[in-house]
């Protein structure tokens, strides 16, 4: 598939071709990078419709971006984009004209909706981050069981789709419901595994942001980011980001999945954090994303000209938006505003940029950001057991010569 043009690809996706190459290609034989963590090494992979990204597993495929991606623009491109799979059995045939999306349980009466249907209806558009709950991993210290993840498994985009309200309110949700429970195409290989599904309560479902996506930049949605139809959740983690999604089920009760119950759980405490190797009393669902900023032009250990350095990166929160990002090169005595970039909504990545002075010599580059809501970075990252919600203000090390 390396070579194809993704109208190729997407043409032969929507035909249901794809599946037979679903296998990946390595993209240079040997071609591999290696993480600054233990057991870092990762090959570099392309699968279809997707460049050549780090993978961390083959079954199910779990893709992470290159971190240089982000320097690129404040939108992850589609072929960028990180790919996270829980269950190996990941469809690979889709026809696009007899897909449906059924919508039951607690409604007034059931409803299948075709692609055409959905798209006839009031589309909505938002620019929104989605993040994995493991992003950033592998850094966590001391080190914890799960993906070892560097900052790659997040990605921005452009979403398009119509909203989940007017999807639910076509069905007509019965008074005395509470959770809207969403489940995709993909599945357990072994059928002792939980199959992947995701629960919201009734009103964050109804809240006219949370959407059905068909589209991510303008295009259709990559095959392994969820074709033809995911949940777009914005401002919360990817894990409710709800890939090929085909059954929506209204419960008038909460739902016990495998998926919410126990799994994707954080410490029932203020900062949803334990003290290193201790196990939380009582965990809730994982939520909203916590406020991160990231230096993007400069890799930590860089070599650079001593000077004026230009500094540029992102920062983002779980919704309220960007009110400040800072920097500082004295181990955080002193804190200097950067200048941010264009706003493309209160989900986005937020550009911003930097001039500093480096004279010769080694330099600890921190970048903080604030957000509307008042929320800030830590300057020690929080622990839990499972390596969620990492966010601490990042450190860049640079040689300036
Ligand atoms: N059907 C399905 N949807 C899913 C998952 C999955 O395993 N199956 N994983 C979730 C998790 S944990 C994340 S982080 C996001 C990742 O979205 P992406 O693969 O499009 O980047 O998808 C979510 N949606
Ligand atoms: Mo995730």
């Amino acid at each position: 598939m390396i070579g194809t043009d993704r109208r190729t690809l997407l043409r032969q996706a929507g035909a249901g071709l794809l599946g037979a190459a679903l296998a990946p290609f390595a993209a240079r034989a040997g071609e591999a990078v290696t993480l600054p963590f233990g057991n870092g090494e990762r090959p570099l992979v392309a699968y279809p419709g997707k460049r050549p990204l780090l993978q961390m597993t083959a079954r199910p495929p779990q893709l992470e971006t290159p971190f240089a991606v982000f320097d690129a623009g404040a939108i992850t491109p589609n072929d960028a984009f990180f790919v996270r799979y829980h269950l190996a059995d990941i469809p690979t045939s889709i026809d696009p004209d007899s897909f449906r999306l059924t919508v039951a349980g607690h409604v007034d009466g059931p409803v299948s909706l075709s692609l055409a249907e959905l798209k006839a209806m009031p589309n909505a558009e938002i620019v929104a981050v989605n993040q994995c709950s493991g992003n950033s991993r592998g850094f966590v210290e001391p080190r914890v069981a799960g993906g070892q993840l560097a900052n790659g498994a997040m990605g921005n985009a452009r979403w398009t789709g119509v909203p989940l309200k007017a999807v639910l309110d076509r069905a007509g949700v019965k008074a005395g419901a509470v959770q809207v429970v969403f489940g995709g195409l993909d599945g357990p290989v072994l059928p002792e595994t939980p199959d992947f599904a995701k629960a919201l309560a009734l009103d964050h479902a109804r809240d006219g942001e949370v959407m059905l996506a068909w589209a991510m930049n303008g295009e259709d949605l990559p095959w392994l980011n969820g074709y033809p139809l995911r949940l777009v959740v914005p401002g919360f983690y990817g894990t409710y980001w709800v890939k090929h999604l085909d059954a929506i089920t209204v419960l008038d009760k909460p739902y016990e999945g495998f998926w919410m119950k126990s799994a994707y759980r954080i410490p029932d405490t203020a900062c949803a954090c334990v003290e290193p190797g201790q196990t939380p009393e009582a965990t809730v669902p994982i939520n909203r994303l916590t406020i991160r900023s990231f230096v993007t032009n400069l890799a930590d250990g860089a070599t650079i000209r001593a000077g004026r350095t230009d500094l540029r990166g992102i920062a983002f929160d779980g919704g309220s938006g960007i009110a400040a990002v800072s920097v500082s090169v004295d181990d955080g005595r002193t804190w200097t505003g950067a200048m941010l970039g264009p706003d493309l909504g209160r989900y986005s990545f937020r550009p911003w940029t930097l001039s500093v002075d480096l004279p010769a010599g080694s330099h600890a580059l921190r970048v903080r950001a604030t957000g509307n809501d008042g929320g800030v970075q830590p300057m020690a990252a929080r622990w839990n057991p499972p390596g969620y919600m990492r966010n601490v203000i990042e450190t860049v090390r640079v040689r300036a010569a």
